[in-house]
């Protein structure tokens, strides 16, 4: 058995010779190039940070620490964590400790919820959450520490304290967010009988009589936890933790960019999406009015949720998991019958629109869907949701930065000017 400190204490220095060795040996070799198109598009494809946590395969999907995530479904969402920063999986004892661990650095300082109370009742689910996060920065163990004169070599440790205080906290202040933003009364203290994740939905107060909501959290949790480093959420986690923002700082920036329409919000959309055609249709609609639907809408210039994806060219696995899982619990279900009907129908009007590279669903065409059905009802709270799971991603590659050294990030822009200069235009 080894702690998760432990466990990383042991690979730390021998990965940073390998990575001393391979920019000392091979640093000068190219392994991208940037064109104009690419400086103005977002950095789409360059290669230019490394990520070890997880990668994503076009065909396969997420692959965490080289194993894809067919493969840990079963897994919860605290030894997701452990395999992010350690590479390796929990033994039964050490994921036990872990656990045991986050349960002791759980407890929320009061002035949190009173924070939380005191914001407009219109704010969005997001803004509270990062809000949160950053209140709790006044208990940050790296800024004492570094405050303290805390050597380079130390730095990660205490970014690995500061990241198992805001995971354990995670839940109980999104928990919170919920029944404050929507009137549901004070939070609910967490159950020391269960879990990270079958305690957010506790603390919620959403009703889970036979468990099952708890199944959908711990596997929704685990699911959305990291997907490389390029991805806003991560790379704007990264570039704040570059500059040494503690944990707190860097999670809630990130948080920031999850809540964008473009990144995070994509579920709270799909969900909205199938309740539209529920309401249209006065239930599931027959695939050939959805194949009609589905046309009006492309035609109208618009897109069809849940559908398509910039990285993947497959069904993604996150999504494959997902619907084992509605299969087993909910088939019944009608929303679930509506997006079975989806799965059928969309790929096909997508190939003869002939514009997606990638007809297949992706993750979001289920996860809001399900948390719907089991009674998660306020469909803005859903990328909070994704944030308490993306957090672990998050902290996984900050603290891992922390342990290599990972210099400021400081890319360099150009100017427009000095583009036509380049091109020799005016
Ligand atoms: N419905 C309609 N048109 C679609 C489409 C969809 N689901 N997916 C792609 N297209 C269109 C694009 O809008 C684009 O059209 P234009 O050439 O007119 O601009 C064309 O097909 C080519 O797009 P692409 O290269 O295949 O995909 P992008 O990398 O540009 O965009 C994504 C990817 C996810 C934004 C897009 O597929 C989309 O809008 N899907 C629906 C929204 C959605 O499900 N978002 C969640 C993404 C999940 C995640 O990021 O994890």
């Amino acid at each position: 058995m080894a702690s998760i400190h432990d466990a990383m204490a042991r690979s730390i220095p021998e990965r940073r010779a390998e990575i001393e060795r391979i920019v000392r040996e091979n640093g000068d070799m190219v392994i991208s190039q940037v064109t104009i198109a690419q400086a103005y598009g977002g950095m789409r494809g360059v290669r230019c940070m490394v990520c070890d946590t997880s990668v994503v395969d076009p065909e396969k999907g997420l692959i965490l620490r080289g194993r894809p995530l067919a493969d840990l479904t079963d897994r919860s969402p605290e030894d997701i964590f452990f395999l992010l920063c350690t590479g390796d999986l929990p033994d039964e004892a050490s994921a036990r400790e872990l656990q045991q661990d986050l349960a002791a650095r759980s407890d929320v300082p009061d002035y949190v919820f009173d924070m939380l109370r005191r914001v407009p009742r219109t704010s969005h689910p997001m803004a509270m959450l990062s809000m949160a996060v950053l209140a709790l920065e006044e208990g940050s163990k790296f800024r004492a520490r570094y405050n303290e004169g805390m050597g380079k070599d130390k730095y990660w440790e205490a970014a690995l304290d500061d990241a198992l205080d805001l995971i354990a906290k995670l839940p109980t202040i999104a928990a919170a967010v919920y029944r404050i933003r929507y009137d549901l009364g004070d939070p609910i203290p967490r159950n020391p009988k269960l879990d990270w994740s079958a305690n957010l939905p506790y603390m919620m107060g959403v009703p889970d009589p036979n468990g099952e909501l708890g199944r959908l959290m711990r596997l929704y949790l685990a699911l959305h936890s990291d997907h490389e480093g390029g991805n806003v959420s991560a790379n704007v986690c990264h570039t704040a933790g570059s500059a040494l923002s503690d944990a707190y700082y860097s999670v809630s920036a990130g948080l920031n960019g999850l809540a964008g329409p473009l990144h995070g919000l994509a579920n709270q959309e799909c969900l909205k999406f199938h309740v539209a055609i529920q309401e249209k249709f006065g239930g599931a609609p027959t695939e050939k009015q959805l194949h009609d639907y589905a046309w009006e809408l492309l035609k109208a210039e618009r897109v069809i949720p849940g559908f398509g994806h910039a990285v993947l060219r497959a069904t993604d696995p996150r999504y494959t998991a997902l619907r084992e899982f509605a299969l087993e619990h909910c088939p019944d279900a009608e929303l679930f019958k509506i997006a079975e009907t989806m799965y059928k129908v969309i790929p096909t009007v997508l190939k003869e629109h002939g514009k997606a590279k990638n007809v297949n669903p992706n993750v979001d065409a289920l996860s809001g869907v399900l948390l719907y059905i089991y009674g998660v009802t306020q469909p803005r709270f859903y990328t909070a949701i994704f944030g308490v799971s993306r957090a672990l991603g998050m902290l996984a590659q900050l603290v891992i930065n922390r342990a290599m050294g990972t210099p400021i990030t400081r890319p360099k822009s150009v100017s427009t000017n000095w583009i036509l200069e380049q091109i020799g235009g005016t």
